[in-house]
């Protein structure tokens, strides 16, 4: 089962809305298997953006995630890697689809409330990142078998 990294960035919890973004994660389907209140260190938030070294945007991006508490959370479930990207929506907000949570919920680029792992690779790399082994809770949820035939 593939798992990926969310995180509501210091926006979505600045604005309360760390329970609607967890609710749209969860009633799709998705499992929760880990789930924590963290401040992202200077370390951390450049090797969480490593990619984005360099680029004009950088500095600024790595004093916002920085600027204040985040959300971390891992969810499984099949494809979840892509399935949280589609409900994330598009990375500038004022592009990304109404029914999306960019989308519906936020218009600034820099803003944009969550993040999620681009894929399955960078997923466990972002996952080992953030938490450690006994963060993650395996665990069996009897309503599985009313969403996975
Ligand atoms: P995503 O968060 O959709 O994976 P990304 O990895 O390309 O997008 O960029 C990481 C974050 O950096 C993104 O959520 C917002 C910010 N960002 C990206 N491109 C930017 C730009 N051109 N100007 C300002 N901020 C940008
Ligand atoms: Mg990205």
């Amino acid at each position: 089962m593939q798992r990926t990294l969310v995180l509501v960035k210091p926006d979505g919890v600045q604005r309360g809305l760390v329970g609607e973004i967890l609710r749209r994660l969860e009633q799709r389907g998705l499992k929760l298997v880990g789930l924590k209140m963290m401040q992202i260190s200077n370390e951390v938030a450049a090797r969480h953006y490593a990619e984005h070294q360099g680029k004009p945007f950088y500095d600024g991006l790595l004093a916002f995630i920085t600027s204040g508490p985040v959300v971390a959370m891992i969810w499984e479930g099949r494809e979840a890697v892509s399935v949280v990207r589609s409900l994330m929506g598009t990375t500038d907000p004022l592009k990304a689809a109404p029914g999306t949570i960019r989308g519906d919920l936020a218009l600034d680029l820099g803003m944009n409330l969550i993040h999620g792992s681009d894929s399955p690779a960078r997923a466990e790399t972002e996952i080992v990142l953030f938490f450690s082994h006994g963060e993650l809770h395996d665990y069996d949820r009897t309503i599985d078998r009313w969403i996975r035939e």
